[in-house]
């Protein structure tokens, strides 16, 4: 009875146990030396073509260099791995992400990996109107896919530098994003504006989600 009740905070604690676990298991010397617990968390940039998934995802990874000028479409999911620590915790947090390709041939294919989504950066361009009408269908489709309430999400409008182009106002960016009870941020990959935000934000918010549920979890006992 009260294995059915709380079934999914279960499942969702023995989860996040068993990554904490693993991570332990390969890196035994590193985490007992520094006392830094991982977590690991499967993340999603989704969106239109060419609105900066790609740029954002590399970006991020090589540490702010390497904005390609030319656009390479992802005919594929590349996966791309980076550990962000939260500053004043014992946490750090490392993003498996999925950065994906945007067209419909490959819809089908790609919505097979949907589920298990820790987090999620819907982006868009702001100069892009159909981009951003896509990223509400991007959210919609990936939140289908998985439990109520265990995606933590965060809405990215990109290509500030194109200012004077602008058709989506940061009101209605935030306005999405509230639809989602997202965090929001505006940025600009090409002039490494921003850049860092989301996934700051995302790492702070997916430990205090972790340590909620080890306080739920412990109260149960
Ligand atoms: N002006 C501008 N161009 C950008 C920005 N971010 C990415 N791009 C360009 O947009 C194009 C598509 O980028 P890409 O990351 O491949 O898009 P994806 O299809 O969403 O993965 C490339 O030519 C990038 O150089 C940005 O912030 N500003
Ligand atoms: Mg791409």
């Amino acid at each position: 009875m009260l294995f059915h009740r709380y079934k999914q905070e279960i499942s969702c604690m023995l989860k996040l146990i068993n990554c904490v676990i693993r991570i332990c298991c390969i890196h035994p010397f590193y985490s007992l030396a520094t006392m830094t617990t991982v977590l690991h968390a499967k993340c999603f940039l989704l969106g239109s073509s060419a609105i900066g998934k790609t740029s954002l995802c590399q970006t991020f990874h090589n540490d702010g260099t390497n904005l390609s000028k030319n656009y390479n479409m992802t005919t594929n999911v590349d996966i791309v791995v980076k550990s962000v620590r939260v500053p004043g915790t014992r946490y750090s947090v490392e993003f498996i992400m999925f950065d994906t390709p945007s067209k419909d041939c490959y819809s089908e294919f790609v919505q097979n990996f949907y589920s298990n989504a820790s987090l999620v950066i819907a982006l868009y361009d702001i100069t892009d109107t159909k981009s951003f009408e896509e990223c509400n269908n991007y959210l919609e489709q990936i939140l289908k896919k998985n439990p109520k309430g265990s995606v933590i999400c965060f809405v990215v409008g990109n290509k500030t530098d194109l200012e004077e182009q602008r058709k989506i106002s940061k009101e209605e960016g935030e306005g999405l994003a509230r639809k989602y009870e997202a965090e929001f941020c505006e940025c600009s990959v090409k002039d490494m504006v921003n850049i860092d935000n989301p996934f700051q934000h995302l790492a702070l918010s997916f430990t205090k989600k972790y340590e909620a549920s080890l306080e739920h979890f412990s109260s149960l006992t």
